[in-house]
Formats: structure tokens, sequence, C-alpha cells
């Protein structure tokens, strides 16, 4: 072997758990990924996307260079001063002609791995004094800040269930099989799962598919109604109440309006929401009874209910589940969990209405985000209701991740100005005027701050670049710092050489090292452990001791600002209850071999028999509507129509069908790989616009949706 080789530890930033990593460089170049053995936390853990890195990094398709639009479908190579000053000039002129009104921005979920782009993002909007901002946020998980808001007063506490001690777990809505969680950081959730149910938990998964997770884990499937979540949630609480009721001791030490919650759970006894849900009623009663009667009973929910339409009310109900019956901030049931920073009061609201008067009526932002279901609306505003016309799109696909492709593309089309910051030419990228390429997460220096307040086994780790980029990839806070110094505003740059960047990383980090004296670390002593650092484990009654941010330090057990929601939860129950079993509702689901829209370049994830995305139906379902196992089917609601091919799952409730997103990737020819096995977008039949997001959290509706199934003509 000639040249230089090195063996580097860094970790992956596609997921959550951020799995520690050995990145084989070789001359310079990275060669292969390995699971790091050496990791304090993850311990010889990686899966196949994070090893997949590899292969993204080298992907030829990978943008190198600026790209200037040169006509449809075309793109010109041009030098990053030209970018940077053509965008300037384009924005300026915007901004002089409509007022910082005119911009947005869309800022996607591979954003939220990388620890610098936060606040690069920030300086560049907030100079400009542009406001209108969208992100994935509003697609995954915005129910749960504005739950955790209400209840506990700030949207940085999600307690995680302390698995390892619990004897009773319920899981809504989630496949750890899949997906390895989210919001609980916890590399190979599985081998904690079958760990727990090995020593006698009970493990039960809500959901309306037999999920990967059940048998794989030792757990029981406990088969549920898409979007009925809240109101099993509500009638578990009834049953609590009724039978060994709320346990008084905690409830009058550390919850106040107690009160309101029983009223309103006692609108949804089990005998009621039975019909709605699908559930026994004396199946409701016997899980609430071995919740309640558990010595330590722990809970979670993920984008399975985050999606529903009420994902607020149900995030807060499940906070309730564990209060009410002593399980919240004790071993066994679910704990805060610190990290290297207390973030309980970086999330922290003054308590003061979040609503404003807007064109829509009453809207909020959700930590600083707008409905992305309204991304498209203000992009077609008429003239008089100053519409976006320049969006800046930075790690993500919003063609792909959000409901309504058809009125996304039209939007998109009208902009005067979009620029996109990724790795690739995505879909959205096609209707961009410029490209920018952004380097990868293995080119770049990184803290894992993801999983902040959120980890199961707390540790943190700093990475240098582990390879230079390639071509003229840069780092997106370099890319915001340029336009910021192109448009004569203040940047990171000034004073420094902009042709070399490593040189400003230590002043990056200041703010991440200043958080880290609070464990008594800083970036130079993590070099020094390039392992990681493992931290103190989430520790019983921490949430309660200086975790709650309410103004009076009190858990809300029913929150004012709820009140409308309460009352439309009981329109949507009767709509529920009036419309039966039989109506066919689409449900989300995730792929192993798939990462939301952005692995479809990698060739060895498009071997045969993973080339498209099915639409998975019960076989009954399917033989009603005349569908067989690989048939064309036509799908199609009142937003949109697919041609899919049906893929046949028993273990999917009666009525429910289920289709993978980020796929659609037939206007994509920047992406070879993923062009020529494209699937179909199942955003084509989401909910866009107003009406199609939760109030409360601006959370898009996305699974549950009615649709019609026939086969194609
Ligand atoms: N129907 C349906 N729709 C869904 C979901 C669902 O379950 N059902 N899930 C939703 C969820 S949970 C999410 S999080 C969203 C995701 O929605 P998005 O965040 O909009 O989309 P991603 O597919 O994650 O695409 C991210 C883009 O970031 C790029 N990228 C990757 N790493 C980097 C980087 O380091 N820097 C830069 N600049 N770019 C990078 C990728 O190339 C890709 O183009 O989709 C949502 N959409
Ligand atoms: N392989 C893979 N891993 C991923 C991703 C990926 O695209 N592929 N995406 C990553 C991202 S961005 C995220 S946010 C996480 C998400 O991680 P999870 O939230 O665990 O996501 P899913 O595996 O889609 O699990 C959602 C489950 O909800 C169920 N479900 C659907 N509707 C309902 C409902 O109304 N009620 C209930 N109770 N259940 C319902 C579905 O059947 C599904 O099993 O995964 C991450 N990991
Ligand atoms: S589980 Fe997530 S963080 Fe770990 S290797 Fe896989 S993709 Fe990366
Ligand atoms: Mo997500």
């Amino acid at each position: 072997m000639s040249g230089e080789r090195r063996v580097v530890p860094t970790f992956c930033r596609v997921c959550e758990p951020a799995c520690g990593l050995l990145a084989t460089v070789q001359d310079g170049e990275l060669v292969a990924l390995a699971p790091d053995r050496e990791h304090p936390v993850t311990k010889g853990f990686a899966c196949h996307k994070g090893l997949a890195g590899v292969d993204i990094h080298r992907d030829p398709d990978r943008l190198d260079h600026p790209l200037r639009r040169a006509g449809a479908g075309r793109f010109e190579r041009a030098s990053w001063d030209e970018a940077t000053l053509g965008i300037a000039g384009a924005l300026r002129g915007i901004v002089e002609r409509h007022g910082p009104e005119a911009v947005g921005a869309y800022v996607g979920n591979p954003a939220a791995f990388n620890a610098l782009v936060g606040p690069a993002i920030g300086s560049f909007f907030g100079q400009l004094g542009a406001r209108r901002m969208f992100g994935s946020g509003t697609q995954d998980c915005a129910n749960k800040f504005a739950g955790s808001e209400a209840v506990f007063g700030s949207s940085t506490i999600h307690p995680i269930p302390d698995i390892a001690r619990t004897d009773c777990l319920l899981v809504f809505g989630a496949n750890p099989r899949v997906s390895h969680m989210s919001f609980v950081s916890i590399a190979d959730p599985m081998r904690e799962l079958r760990a727990a149910t090995a020593r006698g938990a009970r493990v039960v998964y809500v959901n309306p598919r037999r999920v990967e997770s059940v048998e794989s884990g030792g757990g029981e499937w406990l088969p549920i109604r898409p979007d009925t979540d809240l109101y099993l949630l509500a009638a578990l609480l009834e049953a609590i109440d009724r039978g060994p009721g709320f346990r008084r001791e905690v409830v009058e030490a550390h919850g106040a309006r107690a009160e309101a919650l029983r009223a309103f759970v006692r609108r949804y006894p089990a005998e009621r929401v039975a019909p709605v849900t699908g559930i026994p009623a004396e199946t409701i009663r016997a899980l609430a009874r071995a919740f309640a009667e558990a010595p330590r009973a722990s809970v979670h929910m993920s984008t399975g209910v985050n999606m529903g339409r009420q994902g607020t009310l149900a995030y807060w109900l499940l906070h309730m589940l564990s209060f009410v019956t002593g399980n919240l901030d004790r071993a066994g049931g679910n704990l805060l969990s610190v990290g290297f920073y207390p973030a309980a009061k970086a999330g922290r609201v003054d308590g003061r209405d979040p609503f404003f008067e807007s064109r829509y009526g009453k809207l909020r932002r959700i930590r600083g985000s707008l409905p992305g279901n309204l991304l498209a609306d203000e992009i077609l505003a008429p003239e008089g209701e100053r519409p976006i016309r320049a969006l800046f799109v930075v790690a993500g696909n919003p063609l792909l991740s959000v409901g309504g492709e058809e009125r996304l593309r039209e939007a998109f089309g009208r902009l005067e100005l979009l620029v996109c910051v990724d790795l690739y030419r995505n879909a959205t990228g096609e209707f961009a005027h410029w490209l920018l390429p952004s380097t990868d997460s293995f080119e770049r220096p990184d803290l894992n701050l993801t999983g902040l307040g959120l980890q199961y086994r707390p540790f943190v780790q700093y990475t240098e670049p582990v390879t230079a980029p390639r071509g003229e990839r840069r780092e997106e806070w370099w890319i915001f710092a340029r336009l910021q110094q192109a448009l004569g505003q203040k940047s990171v740059l000034d004073g420094a050489d902009a042709a070399a960047p490593a040189a400003l990383h230590p002043r990056l980090f200041g703010r991440l090292d200043h958080m880290l004296r609070y464990s008594g670390l800083s970036v130079e002593a993590l070099r020094a452990q390039p392992h990681g650092a493992q931290l103190p484990e989430p520790e019983p009654g921490r949430l309660f001791r200086d975790g709650i941010q309410t103004a009076d330090g009190k858990v809300d057990c029913c929150p004012p600002l709820f009140a409308e929601a309460l009352e439309r939860a009981e329109a949507i129950f009767r709509e529920l209850e009036a419309e039966g079993a039989q109506r066919l509702k689409l449900v989300t689901r995730r792929d192993p071999w798939m990462h939301n829209s952005w692995y479809h370049n990698v060739p060895r994830f498009k071997r045969p028999g993973r080339r498209e995305n099915l639409l998975s139906m019960h076989p009954e379902d399917a033989a009603a509507r005349g569908l067989a196992e690989g048939q064309l089917a036509l799908c199609r609601n009142a937003w949109g129509a697919v041609r899919v091919r049906v893929g046949l799952d028993a273990g999917l409730v009666r009525g429910v069908a289920a289709l993978t997103h980020g796929w659609g990737h037939e206007g994509a020819p920047g992406m070879r790989v993923a062009a020529g096995s494209p699937g179909v977008n199942a955003n084509r039949l989401l909910p866009t616009g107003p009406g199609s997001y939760e109030p409360l959290s601006n959370q898009a509706f996305m699974t549950g949706v009615p649709i019609e199934v026939e086969p194609a003509g």
C-alpha cells in the first residue's frame, strides 16, 4: 500500500444517535467507513445508511461547483465570486423593490445535524430582516415543540423512556427497528428493547401496522385506526382516573389544572372511543390498568402520531399519562436527559399568546417557523399580499417532502430567485437559479448538538473534517458569510481570509465551547478524546428539581392555550364516528433502505426489489378493489393522484394503506440513479394550504389521509 493511510474517529450525521464511525483516509481521500468499537456509547454500532456515507461523499452526481441556471433544465458552472455577487445583486433588487418580507427560507432536516448551520442562517436572515422561515420541522415534530411549551414551559423538554429499568413501555407511532427512533437518541434501540422484553418488561406498539419492531424486539402489537391516538390516550387516562386514580401526591406537588384535564378525558370513556380507534373497550381498560399498576411504566410517541391532525394534544396526553401515574421523572419512567448542557431553558417561552393576525387568520411561529404547508401559498400570494419572491433552500427538498407537489411546482416556477444549498441538484434544485455545493459531514468540523436533551446515554463528540472538501464544495456558514460580504453586511469572515475557511473554525465554535464548560469540557478537551466523551446518564428527580420552565414551576395539566383545540377534538371525533371504519386511509411508512429523499442516488440502495416504493395494502382491501400483488393502482384523493404498484401486507389494519415518502425523482435528472428508479411522491396525495396543518403547532397533516384506490386503467 503506497501513500498515507489514516483512520480517523468521527460520527454519523444522518439521524439522531450520531453513531461513532471510523473513517479510513487514503492519500487525503475518504475511502471507507466502519463502526467505531471504541466509542464509549455507540460501541461499534452503525447502520448500513451511516456506512453508506462514503458513497454519498464520492457520488459522481454530487455538486462540486456553483451552478447558474442557463435556460430550462440547463445549468452552467460559475465561480464562487460570480455566484455570491450574482445572488447578492438579485437579492438587493428584490429587497429594494419589495422589502425583506419578499425573502423566505426553507431549512431541511440535515441542517439539524450540522452544528454551525443554525447560527449562520440566523445571522444572515436576521441582518436582512427576513422572517418568513419554513422548515422540515413542521413536517416532522412541531407538535412536540408546541406540546412541551404548553405543558412544561419549554420546547426543549422531552422526557425520554428509561427503557433499561421500565416494566411497561407504550410506543405510539414509531418503528425503531427501521428508523432508529426520533426524540430519543439511542444507538441500536432494538438491542435495548430486546433486553427489556427479555427481562419481562411489556413493550406495546400502538400502530396501524404490525411493524418490524414487534417481532424483532419481542414486543406486542396494539392495532389502532390512524389519526385516533388522541382518543385512546384520553380513554386510558379516563380509565385510570376512575380506577386506581391519579397519583394525588405527585399531581398536587407538581401539577396545575388537573381538574380541567379530568373534565376533558371524561368525554372519552373506553366504550365511546372503541369504535373510532378500533380497539375493544375491555382492551383499553386492561391496558390502562396494566400501565397504572406497573411498578415502573414509560411512554414514547413519534411521527405516526405527530403527523396526525392532533399531534400537540396527543403529546400533551402522553405527558399526562406519565405524570398522573407518578412515572414522570422517576427511574423506569420518563426522564429528563441533560447531556453536556441543560437545554431546557433555551426553549423557554414567556407565556404570552404566540398568535398574530395574518391573511390566513390566526397564525403563529413555532421555534421561528411558519407552517411548511403554507410555503406554496406564500409564494403564490396575490401581488397586494406580499408574495415571497426569493427563497433559499438549505439542506432541504420541499418539492418531495411537503404536501402538495403540484402547487409547489407552480410556486417554485414563479420565484424570481431560488437558491439551493445542497449536496445534490435534487428535485427542488431543478427550479433553482443558483445551486450552491455544500460540504458533506466528512468535510466539515462538527459537534453532535442534535441529540442535546434527547440522548439515552449522553455523550459529546467533536470531529475535525475527515478529509478536505472535494471540488469547490463549501461549508454553509462560509456560503452565508460570503453572501453577507457581497451584500455589505457584517460577517464572520470580516478581517479574515475567505479562501482559508478552516482558520476560522476555533472562532465559530466559541458558543459551543462556552456551553461545554458547563460539563467541565471544551472543544480542546474533546480533541484529546476523539471517540467522544461520555456524560452522566439521565437522573430521576432532575425534571422536577430544576427542569420545568412554566412561570409557576408546575406541570400544566390542561394549558388554556388548548381551549379551541379541545373543542375541535370533539368535532373531529364526531367526524370519525360518522365516517366509520370503511374509509381507506393513507399512513406514513419508512423503509430500511431509504432515508427521506436523499439516499436515492446510492446504487446499492436501489437493488432489484428496492427500485420503487409500493402502496402497501391489506390483502383483503386490495382484493375488494380487484387488485393483486404487484399490480398497478391508481391512488387518488381531493389533493392529487399517483399510479403506484401494490404490495400486500397482512400486517396492516383493514382500511389502511401505507406509502413511503421521499420518492418521485422523475423530475430530478441531476440525480441519475434516483431518476432511473424514481418511485412516486406520496406527498402528491397530502393536503396543502390553509386548514392542512394543526393551528397549535403548524405541524402538517401527513397521516390518516383519506384515499381511493382502484386498478390503473
Ligand atoms: N408523506 C410524508 N412526507 C414526509 C414524511 C413522511 O413521513 N411522510 N416525513 C417528513 C420528515 S420526518 C422529514 S424530516 C422531512 C424531510 O424533508 P427535507 O429536509 O426537506 O428533505 P430531505 O429528504 O431530508 O432532504 C434533505 C436534502 O438535504 C441534502 N443534504 C444532506 N446533507 C446535507 C448537508 O450536510 N448540507 C446540505 N446543504 N445539504 C445536505 C440532501 O442532499 C437532500 O437534498 O420529510 C417529511 N416528509
Ligand atoms: N430507514 C430510515 N430511517 C429513518 C428515516 C428514513 O427515512 N428512513 N427518517 C428519519 C427521520 S427524518 C425521522 S423523523 C425518524 C422517524 O422515526 P419514526 O417516527 O419511528 O418513523 P416511522 O418508522 O415512519 O414510524 C412511524 C410509524 O407510525 C405509524 N403510524 C402511521 N400513522 C399512525 C397513526 O395515526 N397512529 C399511530 N399510532 N401510528 C401511526 C406507521 O405505521 C409507522 O410505523 O426516522 C429517521 N430514520
Ligand atoms: S443509526 Fe442513524 S446515526 Fe447511526 S449509523 Fe445509522 S444513520 Fe447513522
Ligand atoms: Mo424527520
